[in-house]
């Protein structure tokens, strides 16, 4: 208990650091490359308006995926290669997020990451990109969830440059896109990547894997991962990791990170007797309500000691109306979980989707009996 009330003490010090540095340094760094330029552009803004703003976009921005390692070092490699900031958001802060951007005057290329779409969300998506790209906002996707072709087809005529592989997660992608703008440290973050989204048995993840030791390797991202996972709430935190692995730190190398996952496996095993004692079952599937963590953390247990393929967890955001809902499936589990929940999310009035065996949505709060009840029927 003692260590456990040590040491988010400490990390709030570094964090608070890191508050204050993060923001600043990254304006600083956009000032200094356009020290110049802002004098003269300030001026120029009170005499002329229109013509002055175009040129003024300078803005790098990243908006990426900020509950796992893939989307968090995504975000690491763009600003490695490009620089800029990063914007880190859940699946559902996303198009919040675009909203943001697109009022930016500044904003000159955007790259969006690890990011899925939904049925619910991607008409908009497609809206918002449309006008970024009248301002001639070069946009660039880059993700491996599961999206509809005449999505693609849709980005594509727009010319945002669609960089998609359902086959290797993100950051592996985006490693071998700008490998040539990146150092060597960048392949070991790929990896840590590629080890957390389960995909460093894929092509290019397999061979990034091989150029480091295993085990090394293993608990490099998994203290990533906890320490991601443990400051969701933190996000000037997130951003600090960001800043880190692009500067091609290893996990090990940022202060207090092994310190904060100790912490977070207690939690985890302490999660094992609460999901035995808490967890119910199904015909295809074993389910449960999370009250006091996040249901991410506590869906592989549900699916493990359940017995059965696939496995969801639940937590209500009260002040939302809704849960939030993680759905994973085992490697016996033979259907595609992320359409499947994209549909059924879809029809209940919530949105959803993901990947084969892994996969969330959120769910209004009075439909979510009847999202297990049918989720159940569709997946024996
Ligand atoms: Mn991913």
């Amino acid at each position: 208990m003692l260590a456990a009330t040590k040491k988010p003490a400490t990390k709030k010090s570094t964090t608070k650091k890191t508050k204050t540095t993060t923001k600043k340094t990254t304006t600083k760094k956009v000032v200094k490359k356009t020290t110049k330029k802002t004098a003269t552009k300030k001026v120029a803004k009170k005499t002329t308006t229109k013509k002055v703003t175009k040129s003024n976009r300078t803005k790098v921005i990243c908006i990426s995926h900020k509950e796992d390692a893939d989307g968090i070092s995504s975000a690491a490699l763009i600003r490695q290669a490009f620089g800029g900031d990063a914007i880190l958001v859940d699946y559902p802060g996303q198009m919040e997020a675009l909203q943001q951007v697109v009022t930016d005057e500044k904003l000159k290329s955007l790259y969006i990451c690890d990011l899925g779409l939904s049925k619910k969300t991607q008409d908009e998506f497609i809206d918002i990109m449309k006008t970024l790209r009248k301002n001639k906002v070069s946009i660039t996707y880059i993700d491996h969830h599961d999206i509809d072709p005449n999505v693609v087809k849709s980005l594509e005529k727009l010319k945002v440059k669609v960089i998609h592989d359902i086959n290797e997660c993100t950051t592996v992608q985006v490693y071998n896109a700008y490998k040539s703008k990146l150092n060597e440290h960048a392949t070991f973050v790929a990896t840590c990547a590629a080890i957390t989204d389960y995909m460093e048995d894929r092509p290019l993840g397999s061979k990034l894997l091989q150029m480091y030791d295993r085990q090394f390797a293993l608990i490099s991202a998994t203290v990533l991962t906890y320490n991601i996972v443990g400051h969701q709430k933190e996000p000037d935190y997130l951003l600090y990791l960001v800043e880190e692995l692009a500067e091609s730190k290893f996990p090990h190398d940022i202060p207090n990170t092994f310190e904060f996952a100790q912490i977070q496996v207690e939690k985890l095993s302490q999660m094992i007797a609460k999901v035995k004692a808490g967890m119910k079952t199904m015909k295809n599937l074993g389910h449960m309500e999370i009250l006091d963590s996040g249901a991410s953390g506590a869906v592989n247990f549900v699916m493990g000691l359940s017995g059965k393929d696939v496995g969801v967890a639940y937590k209500e955001r009260v002040d939302h109306g809704i849960y939030a809902v993680s759905v994973r499936g085992s490697k016996n589990c033979k259907v595609h979980l992320g359409k499947i929940v994209n549909l059924l999310a879809t029809d209940l009035g919530g949105s959803g989707g993901g990947h084969d065996r892994a996969c969330g949505a959120v769910i209004p709060k009075p439909k979510i009996k009847k999202f297990i009840t049918e989720l159940n029927k569709k997946i024996k």
